[in-house]
């Protein structure tokens, strides 16, 4: 990325230590200051919670995430963590040659994941709300005149993103970068990923500014595109050892943050979004741009939308 881009100015310099004053990410050693205000979903299947609340003398709503981790498989080695005594076993019941327990791993082996968003908007507990969802087949048309106007207005922040490409957050969690301005990009682990090989789970986030979407993609982005998929999966294999082929390599549409990224998870893994209403795959991408230079611009994408969504008020307003 051209440092230009970066702003080192100390105006934002202050803005960013204003900013941490009132950041619980600063301090956070346990949960003790949550105070729970509503449970915003709780997914047995995923066995997730999203809680919104506050913190102790911090300003601002709190979004607490909280996800129970998938087992790893080094752990379930001979000798290593889950079959030792430091662990408790407590019966419940036997019945004849069938016994159910309550089984209480070492400390270490227990964690849950924690996403935290501190101070979270409206727009953060309406993304992570159970709401119902509708499919809605967005022709150019529908983009141009709603989606494309709604989505520049109201879009998330993007200082994370920023954050990312300028070496300011995540720097130590790089994987691999190619600085190239156009045909460059960051591939580090995504927030969701606690790092066990199971659920591999990586982001490409290109350093170029201005792309928003898959919308936004055509012939000249095709350099773009391939490097990503290349080096990101040359790159993968050198760090964690897995093969392109056990890749899944895909976009979102509608992504929820609109800079290009493109999402590398573990085959084996059903991380959440990879369902056919939302996930497109990169080298099917790919293929249809170089079909047709303007494939993109031209074919109708249908997306998922939650039906409280202003978006989605302003397609049902636009179809009156
Ligand atoms: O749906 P969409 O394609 O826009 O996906 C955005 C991805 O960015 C999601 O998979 C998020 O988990 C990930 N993500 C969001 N934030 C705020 C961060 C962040 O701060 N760091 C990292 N590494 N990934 C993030």
């Amino acid at each position: 990325m051209a440092d230009a881009e970066i702003d080192h100015s100390p105006a934002k310099k202050q803005k960013l230590q204003a900013k941490c004053k009132d950041d619980v990410h600063e301090t956070l050693n346990d949960l003790s200051t949550f105070k729970l205000e509503k449970i915003l979903h709780n997914n047995t299947n995923r066995k997730t919670v999203c809680l919104k609340g506050t913190f102790a003398s911090k300003n601002g709503d709190a979004l607490v995430f909280l996800e129970k981790t998938a087992f790893a498989e080094e752990n379930l080695k001979e000798d290593s963590g889950y079959f030792t005594n430091s662990s408790s076993l407590k019966k419940v019941f036997q019945n004849d040659i069938y016994g159910n327990y309550n089984y209480f791993p070492q400390v270490n082996l227990n964690s849950v994941k924690a996403t935290i968003i501190h101070p979270a908007t409206e727009k953060h507990f309406l993304k992570y709300s159970t709401q119902n969802c509708v499919i809605v087949d967005e022709t150019p048309d529908l983009y141009e005149n709603i989606v494309l106007p709604h989505v520049t207005s109201e879009q998330f922040d993007l200082n994370w993103v920023y954050n990312i490409l300028g070496h300011q957050s995540e720097s130590e969690r790089i994987v691999f970068e190619d600085p190239d301005p156009d045909t460059g990009f960051i591939l580090l682990p995504d927030l969701k990923w606690n790092g066990e090989l199971d659920t591999l789970y990586l982001l490409a986030i290109v350093h170029k500014r201005g792309i928003r979407s898959l919308r936004d993609l055509s012939a000249k982005h095709l350099p773009l595109l391939k490097n990503i998929h290349k080096k990101g999966i040359e790159s993968i294999k050198s760090k964690y050892g897995l093969d392109g082929s056990q890749l899944r390599i895909y976009l979102h549409y509608q992504p929820s943050f609109y800079h290009l990224h493109v999402h590398f998870t573990y085959i084996k893994h059903e991380a959440p979004g990879i369902l056919a209403e939302r996930a497109h795959l990169l080298s099917n991408v790919i293929s249809n741009i170089e079909l047709l230079p303007d494939y993109y611009q031209k074919v109708t994408l249908p997306f998922v939308v939650r039906e409280n969504d202003t978006l989605f008020k302003k397609i049902e307003e636009g179809r009156k």
